[in-house]
């Protein structure tokens, strides 16, 4: 019954002609597909709904595509108790932050104090206790977030195997994007991309150490943050690499995806690289949107590291988006790199895994297998029949293992400092400084490994889709690649702990372009809306 009156609604209700729209007691409201903290937050304070009505219509919509698209491991059972606490507070004229009562995901990488496990994807870790909330779930929580479930991910954060797929763990299961049937997530932060592109939360967190936010974040036709390594904490999550992991936003608005951070960046003694925040009082991310950002900007394409001929259709879009930059007052400035090709070897990431996972592991206050270094962690997943081995194997474990050292050897450090070099003056950083940019522009496909070996920053945005027409094509496990309207994102690189710049600009292309709202739709969106409890 009530679909039915809102289905009509939907027909009969144009919302600025653009999102799609529903509605809530008698007023027009976007829908949840759609919906900014912007929305959200005055709803709430006008008294259209609650948060414990939001949570239960997130609830529902998770209920009612998870078993197709397997996004989360698990949601929160105590998030009804804790909106309702939220809605007395705010009943009472008390809000906590910018995010009052609004439900974020967190990939299952990043640990809570609280009933919901920590697994990385992973039945090594099921049941395993923390100690206290990660920073990064206390900050959530103190911006008055509601943290509503864990998303699942490319197990391990895609640090396990050499033969396995973006958004597979054993625990969750193969995560598939909603803009096309079995569509490739992209990875590692699967599920935090797919669930914040219909709408199962408001947005979600994601980490990176080499493309995992930016990645899905394209495939979801989301605007994604990769933080500087070291502007958000990085204390109680389950790690791959110290010199490259960050944690960051993913979220359907540059906006949204700004208030995120401002919400969770800052000085954590947890976690001693975020001591090289240069600033004494993190930036206002929301302060830095400027629609004309793009006016006198200097935007570099390097592109003798850019390969044109990997995917047209991609390399199009992006030329497309150089020409609107340059429309809307962008000097485009020639920016190659010095060294158009870097030999990167796995041992940074292999030597960090080695120690960080250790010290990850020793953080535990309970260890239900008893797992205290990789060596333990291979052993358990190669022998339980619950972690798909071997045919999905091992291979990235044991090139680490068999380097024979960890972090602190000074072969590490040798190739770590040539890492440096290749995302510093032979790469990323060269290139802003030579030039005086303000950012440097790639189609987000290309655009991870330069600025992870540097720990830079980078913001993606919607630049395009695949045509309607177009023809599928699948990975060795049938995840389609490219195909019918699947998006694809434009990434701004910067220099470190300049993500104020890149927000701005990302913001500039986003309100010329509209890329999410003006494209093709999922193919599959729940169809729960907050009316459906509050009465339309
Ligand atoms: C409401 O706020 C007042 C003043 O801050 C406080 O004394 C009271 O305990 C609060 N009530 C609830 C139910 O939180
Ligand atoms: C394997 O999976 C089953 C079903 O989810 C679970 O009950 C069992 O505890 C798992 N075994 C291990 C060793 O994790
Ligand atoms: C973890 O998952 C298990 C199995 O689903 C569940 O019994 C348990 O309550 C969860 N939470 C913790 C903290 O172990
Ligand atoms: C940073 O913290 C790590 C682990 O918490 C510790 O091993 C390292 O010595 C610290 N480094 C500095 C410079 O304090
Ligand atoms: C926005 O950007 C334009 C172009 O760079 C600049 O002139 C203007 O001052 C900026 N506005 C704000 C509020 O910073
Ligand atoms: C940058 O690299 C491209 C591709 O290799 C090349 O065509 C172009 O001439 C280079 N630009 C400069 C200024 O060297
Ligand atoms: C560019 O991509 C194409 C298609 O994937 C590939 O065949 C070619 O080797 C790549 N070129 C370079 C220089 O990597
Ligand atoms: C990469 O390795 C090859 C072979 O050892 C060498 O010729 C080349 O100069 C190296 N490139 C860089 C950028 O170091
Ligand atoms: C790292 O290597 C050092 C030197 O061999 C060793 O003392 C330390 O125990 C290792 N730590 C880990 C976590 O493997
Ligand atoms: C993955 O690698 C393992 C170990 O090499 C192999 O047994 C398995 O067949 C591979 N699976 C696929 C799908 O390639
Ligand atoms: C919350 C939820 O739906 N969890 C499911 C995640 O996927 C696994 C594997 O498919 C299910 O067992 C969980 O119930």
């Amino acid at each position: 019954m009530a679909r039915f009156i809102r289905l009509a609604l939907r027909a009969s209700v144009i919302w600025a002609g653009l999102a799609s729209c529903s509605s809530v007691k008698g007023v027009p409201f976007p829908s949840l597909d759609d919906v900014t903290v912007d929305d959200l937050e005055e709803g709430l304070s006008r008294g259209l709904f609650t948060s414990v009505d939001l949570v239960t219509a997130y609830l529902a919509r998770i209920a009612q595509v998870n078993p197709v698209l397997h996004v989360m491991n698990e949601v929160n059972p105590d998030a009804i108790t804790i909106a309702a606490e939220l809605d007395a507070l705010r009943a009472n004229g008390t809000t906590l932050g910018p995010l009052h009562g609004i439900p974020i995901i967190i990939k299952d990488n990043i640990a809570t104090f609280d009933k919901m496990n920590n697994t990385a994807g992973s039945f090594a870790l099921v049941g395993a206790k923390v100690p206290r909330d990660s920073t990064m779930a206390a900050k959530l929580r103190q911006a008055g977030a509601i943290i509503l479930g864990k998303a699942n991910l490319s197990q391990w954060a895609n640090y396990r195997s050499s033969n396995s797929s973006s958004g597979w763990s054993a625990y969750g299961g193969q995560v598939t994007g909603a803009y096309y049937p079995n569509e490739d997530p992209g990875g590692s932060s699967s599920g935090s991309g797919v669930a914040t592109s219909i709408g199962l939360a408001l947005a979600a967190l994601g980490t990176e150490t080499s493309g995992s936010i930016i990645s899905p974040s394209q495939r979801g036709n989301l605007v994604g943050i990769k933080p500087t390594v070291g502007l958000t904490s990085r204390y109680l999550v389950i790690p791959i690499s110290s010199h490259q992991d960050t944690i960051g936003p993913m979220a359907r608005t540059v906006k949204d995806a700004a208030i995120i951070l401002g919400a969770i960046a800052g000085p954590d003694p947890h976690d001693n690289y975020t001591s090289a925040i240069p600033f004494p009082k993190i930036p206002d991310y929301v302060a830095a949107l400027n629609a004309s950002a793009l006016s006198g900007a200097r935007i570099g394409v390097p592109l003798n590291a850019i390969n044109t001929t990997s995917n047209p259709t991609e390399i199009a879009a992006f030329n497309a988006a150089i020409a609107t930059m340059q429309a809307a007052g962008a000097t485009i400035v020639d920016a190659n790199f010095t060294v158009a090709n870097p030999n990167t070897t796995a041992i940074v990431l292999g030597a960090d895994f080695v120690s960080d996972l250790a010290a990850y592991l020793a953080e535990l206050t309970y260890n239900p297998h008893d797992l205290h270094t990789l060596s333990d962690v291979r052993d358990f997943t190669r022998s339980s029949a619950n972690e798909s081995y071997p045919d999905r194997d091992t291979a990235r474990w044991d090139a680490a293992l068999a380097l024979g050292y960890n972090n602190t050897d000074i072969r590490f450090w040798e190739d770590l400092q040539r890492n440096y070099y290749w995302g510093g003056e032979g790469g990323l950083l060269g290139a802003l400084e030579r030039n005086r940019l303000d950012a440097v522009v790639m189609p987000t496909s290309q655009a991870a490994g330069r600025a992870a070996i540097q720990g830079a920053p980078v913001v993606t945005v919607p630049m395009g889709f695949y045509p309607g027409d177009w023809p599928v094509t699948r990975n060795a496990r049938g995840l389609v690649q490219q195909g019918p309207n699947v998006p694809f994102g434009l990434s701004f690189l910067g220099g470190k702990f300049e993500e104020e710049k890149l927000i701005a600009l990302a913001y500039a292309f986003e309100q010329k372009t509209q890329v999410r709202i003006k494209g093709p739709k999922p193919y599959l969106v729940p169809n729960i809306e907050l009316g459906d409890f509050t009465g339309f």
